[in-house]
């Protein structure tokens, strides 16, 4: 009984945890996820307000039945109307909300003047992010990441390489999904500087779950200086440790999967690692990026992410140490 008590007043709270901060869509960082926060309260409230009004008339029909039912041709004709009346309330109250989630929804895919654009392209469990430029040596890739200017229009393009992932920032745009063979295209401008979340948003296997990315936006000096800083080399090893990591980096299976520009690695069946110590987090939002956390990762990616495409490199103690120390420079 105190168990029941105590779960029904923790209720309120349980559910509205889920209402804020940097994953809600009730908590819009620009103008086009505005437009669906208001879409959802309207849906709310018009369907709240339908429901309540058919339990009143089915409340209404029980007293009825219970204090005995007029009959007669009048009141016949009286129901037919009421009947008619409803069935024509309910059609416009279904054209209007038809209507609004049109007006909402159809600027969703086409940007403003001048977007920047950043291809994503998901895997299992990974998000690879190409972010798009006139001038061919200013584009650049990176991944598990995404940085944008406030106040300027962004297109997402959105491809898949093996199953269909959604891509779903709530705070910023509705879902699209990425689906192989097939290129769909998400619009936002993000108003409110800020830390969001995005999340895979359509089942895609075992690490689902585990296939989140951050989105960092920030004014646009900052964005700008940002992004000099990704498409620049990372820099040089700057202790024997360092540069110790970055041999057995390149020397080792790493190599064959990954990229670090500026090196001879240049594999791309996992994320891009040229600046993946400038980056929040590792394998897709799971970790902070520590040196710990990176060598805990490298150590044994499977019992962190069991089912990921990473498998387990044999490394001695010191290769260990020295390819996290490596990585976690890579600014
Ligand atoms: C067979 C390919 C393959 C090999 C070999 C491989 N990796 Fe990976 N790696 C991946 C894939 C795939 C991921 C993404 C896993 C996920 O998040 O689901 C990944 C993720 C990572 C990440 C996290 C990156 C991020 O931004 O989330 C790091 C760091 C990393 N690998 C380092 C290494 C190092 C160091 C080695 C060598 C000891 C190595 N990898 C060997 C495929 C590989
Ligand atoms: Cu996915």
């Amino acid at each position: 009984m105190a168990a029941t008590s105590r779960l029904a007043s923790c209720l309120p709270a349980l559910l509205c945890a889920g209402c804020g901060g940097w994953q809600s869509a009730l908590q819009p960082g620009g103008e086009q996820a505005g437009h669906l926060k208001v879409l959802i309260q309207l849906f709310t409230i018009v369907c709240g307000i339908v429901w309540l009004l058919v339990m009143l008339v089915l409340a209404a029909g029980l007293w009825r039945r219970h204090s005995g039912t007029p009959t007669g041709a009048a009141a016949e004709r009286r129901s037919a109307r009421l009947v008619g009346a409803a069935t024509a309330a309910s059609v416009l109250v279904i054209i209007g909300l038809t209507l609004a989630s049109y007006v909402a929804t159809h600027g969703l895919a086409a940007a403003g003047a001048d977007p920047l654009v950043i291809r994503v392209r998901g895997s299992q469990w990974w998000w690879e992010v190409t972010y798009m430029d006139p001038s061919p040596d200013r584009t650049f890739l990176t991944a598990n990441e995404i940085h944008v200017p406030v106040g300027r229009p962004i297109r997402v393009e959105l491809a898949a390489s093996d199953v269909i992932h959604s891509f779903w920032a709530p705070n910023l745009a509705g879902k699209q999904d990425l689906i192989p063979g097939r290129d769909n295209a998400l619009s936002f401008t993000v108003d409110q500087p800020g830390l969001y979340r995005e999340q895979c948003a359509e089942f895609c296997g075992l690490q689902h779950a585990h296939m989140a990315m951050l989105i960092v936006a920030e004014p646009a000096a900052s964005f700008d200086a940002w992004r000099d800083g990704q498409i620049a080399e990372p820099p040089a090893p700057n202790d024997a440790e360092q540069a110790a990591g970055r041999l057995v980096f390149t020397g080792k299976a790493c190599a064959a999967c990954h990229t670090v520009r500026g090196t001879p690695a240049a594999g791309t069946l996992g994320p891009d690692l040229t600046h993946v110590g400038s980056r929040r987090t590792i394998a897709a939002g799971m970790l902070p990026t520590t040196r710990g956390s990176l060598a805990a990762w490298i150590a044994d990616p499977q019992t962190i992410k069991p089912g990921n495409n990473m498998p387990m490199v044999p490394l001695t103690a010191d290769e260990l140490n020295a390819l996290a120390a490596y990585l976690a420079s890579l600014k």
